[in-house]
């Protein structure tokens, strides 16, 4: 299939720290490094493209803020943001990563553009919490089935996502699986050690967790797990990230009097260092649609200790790469941090299985699939 033409490509994602923002800013990179111009639409400018990226251009959608409105409604802002970046920019292809509200607002932005005699071809990501948790509030489910109906193309992060889409909503379209990626070359698997002597001694084992602090991650059992842990084997636990559950994590951790084996880091650009020196890591989370995260983790060789919730068992692997329990069986995932923690051969063998398995969600493996999704509805357009 001939990918090699160079396209105007619209990126929209949430700017902020999570997974699909992480996805969309590389996939936006790889892709003008690639030659193509790629567009990011969002109300800031995503994290990681603080750089200064060749061929990549940012465009700011603005929310006035109207007195009239008790609620702003950023879905318009952003459907006649993408009307003008379209109509300006010349783009011949908007990527959406989210439901709502960025495929709902790229429909209507189409059906617009259609009234100037332009066709523009929509490619919809789902990537989790619109479905898994949006999807359940019936007072979404008309625009969500609507905009991914209506989507020319949809790719969903794994098979897991796929069945649930399909399970909560009425779906015409196919959705084709397009798995998360990591660019492998970002993360190291050497120990540094001057950083790993400042977090533990050499004799403790490092767990790490990170993430956004939502009521999904169940950040109170990965306190929990450590506390059942750090009373085995000699022990710390860094936590990466902030959010709404945090105060309580900090709370548990003074009630359990295990505060100093605890490093709270907050909200960091880059996590790669730290994942360097940690040795599990750690996600218990309610659900989770990949787990872009513990992918990160294994790419730094971490074994993972993890639910079985959503698509979790497509990257953490059974007994090879980790281990996944039931959500909210905190003994038990205690119990396979202490037998990993407590059998060094083991624990090495899980490692390199977890940066084994990373390795098959490379970038370069991931990015012509999404190459090849493009070329097949622009030229169908
Ligand atoms: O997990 C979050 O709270 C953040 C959310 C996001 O918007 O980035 O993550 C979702 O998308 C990621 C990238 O595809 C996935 O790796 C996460 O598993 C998914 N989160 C959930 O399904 C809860």
């Amino acid at each position: 299939m001939e990918t090699s033409k160079k396209h105007k490509i619209g990126i929209v994602c949430y700017p902020t720290y999570g997974g699909s923002g992480v996805v969309a800013t590389e996939l936006g990179i790889s892709l003008a490094e690639k030659g193509h111009e790629v567009h990011f639409i969002s109300y800031s400018q995503p994290f990681r493209l603080d750089v200064f990226c060749q061929n990549t251009f940012f465009h700011e959608v603005s929310v006035p803020d109207y007195p009239l409105f008790d609620y702003t409604p950023y879905e318009l802002n952003l459907t006649s943001k993408l009307v003008d970046v379209v109509l300006h920019e010349g783009l011949s292809l908007l990527h959406v990563h989210y439901a709502i509200p960025h495929a709902s607002a790229a429909i209507q932005a189409k059906h617009i553009l259609e009234t100037y005699g332009l066709h523009i071809p929509i490619v919809t990501t789902l990537h989790g919490t619109d479905i898994t948790l949006l999807g359940k509030d019936k007072s979404f489910k008309p625009v969500i089935e609507y905009a991914i109906n209506k989507s020319d193309a949809v790719t969903a992060v794994s098979e897991d996502l796929i069945k649930e889409t399909h399970s909560h909503f009425r779906i015409q379209k196919e959705i084709k699986m397009i798995p998360n990626f990591i660019d492998l070359n970002l993360y190291s698997q050497e120990v540094d050690k001057k950083l790993r002597s400042k977090i533990a001694k050499d004799d403790e084992k490092i767990l790490v967790h990170i993430s956004n602090f939502r009521k999904v991650k169940r950040v109170e059992d990965v306190i929990k797990i450590f506390n059942n842990v750090q009373k085995v084997v000699p022990s710390k636990l860094l936590m990466i990230g902030d959010g709404p559950d945090r105060v309580r994590a900090e709370r548990l951790c003074r009630k359990l009097k295990i505060s100093e084996k605890v490093k709270f880091m907050g909200k960091l650009k880059s996590v790669e260092e730290f994942l360097s020196i940690s040795d599990i890591f750690v996600l218990p989370s309610e659900t989770e649609s990949f787990g872009l995260v513990a992918l990160e983790a294994m790419a730094s060789e971490n074994a993972v200790i993890s639910t079985n919730s959503g698509g979790l068992s497509e990257v953490n692997i059974q007994n090879e790469t980790g281990y996944l329990s039931d959500v909210g069986n905190v003994q038990e995932m205690s119990e396979n941090v202490i037998k990993l923690l407590s059998d060094e051969e083991r624990l090495e063998q899980f490692k390199n299985n977890a940066f084994k398995h990373a390795q098959k969600f490379n970038l370069p493996s991931i990015l012509p699939l999404y190459e090849s999704l493009y070329f097949n509805v622009i030229k169908t357009k």
